[in-house]
């Protein structure tokens, strides 16, 4: 779901001082190289699915200097910054100053592709951005995919959209796919899920840590309660799980009309943090 490329690509921009008036300044040149990881992007229009792109700028040159890079979305595409302002020292060897972009469209971003303009002095810079249709959410379907989430609290290291991102694989567990509480060995937590729109559920499909490193009867969610929003600010519990050691639970339940899913977790096993790798719900 989450695609990323690995290789960084970069651009030189070298700019001679310019003079002023009549009085002849020392000829100066500077080099920024700007890159981003990666190189291009996809991104959908869920709430819990931005893409991320990850800029550097290296000064490359022989004098320290500051650098504005900017940056100009098209079309649909909102960004969490539209400037990287850094210090940047002539050190050797050459060390690149990074800092991440976030990159949203809206629910009814019309599908293709777009582009992001970076510029540093006079050289620019461009991220295509292809715009992929919505992901179906009809019977069958994980219909909190990419929804927008809600939790009691989320480790500073982890990301509150882990959980539902479309990875459910334990094996790779880390800071981006998987959602992580803030408060080690307090309960309750809760982790919550809007739907788009309400619709009858009846099956949450919940993945808590199971790796061969991090095994869910030491680092996994032991007790938790199942709960859905039914329309008035009311949760209602519609499943529970009690002594639990396994990475992949299922809750099957009577089929009820809601608007959000929640998640409240009462034990941990190992008496640790909550972890949830994915949490998927579905209805009949
Ligand atoms: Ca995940």
């Amino acid at each position: 779901m989450i695609i990323r490329w690995q290789s960084a690509v970069g651009f030189g921009a070298a700019v001679a001082a310019s003079l002023i008036g009549a009085t002849s300044m020392p000829k100066a040149t500077t080099d920024v190289q700007v890159g981003t990881d990666p190189q291009q992007l996809s991104v959908v229009g869920l709430p819990c699915l931005p893409g991320t792109l990850n800029l550097t700028m290296t000064n490359t040159g022989g004098e320290d200097r500051y650098a504005d890079l900017t940056l100009t979305p098209t079309g649909p595409l909102q960004l969490s910054r539209e400037l990287f302002s850094s210090w940047l020292p002539a050190v050797d060897p050459d060390q690149p100053v990074s800092a991440p972009v976030e990159v949203r469209v809206p629910r009814d971003a019309q599908p293709g592709n777009y582009k992001i303009t970076l510029e540093v002095d006079r050289s620019r810079l461009t991220v295509p951005v292809q715009v992929n249709p919505l992901p179906p959410k009809g019977p069958g379907d994980n219909l909190v995919l990419g929804e927008q989430a809600a939790a009691s609290s989320t480790h500073g290291n982890f990301a509150l959209c882990g959980a539902v991102d479309g990875d459910h694989d334990s094996e790779h567990w880390d800071t981006l796919t998987g959602w992580n509480d803030g408060t080690r060995a307090v309960f309750p937590d809760n982790y919550d899920v809007a739907l788009s729109q309400p619709a009858t559920i009846n099956r949450v499909e919940l993945y808590t840590l199971d790796s061969v490193k991090y095994p869910a009867a030491t680092n996994g969610l032991r007790d938790w309660d199942v709960q859905v929003r039914t329309g008035t600010a009311d949760w209602q519990t519609v499943a529970q799980v009690r002594g639990n050691t396994l990475g992949h639970v299922t809750s099957a339940f009577d089929p009820v009309q809601a608007d959000a899913v929640r998640i409240l977790w009462l034990a941990g096993n190992g008496n640790t943090y909550s972890r949830i790798v994915e949490l998927e719900v579905y209805g009949s």
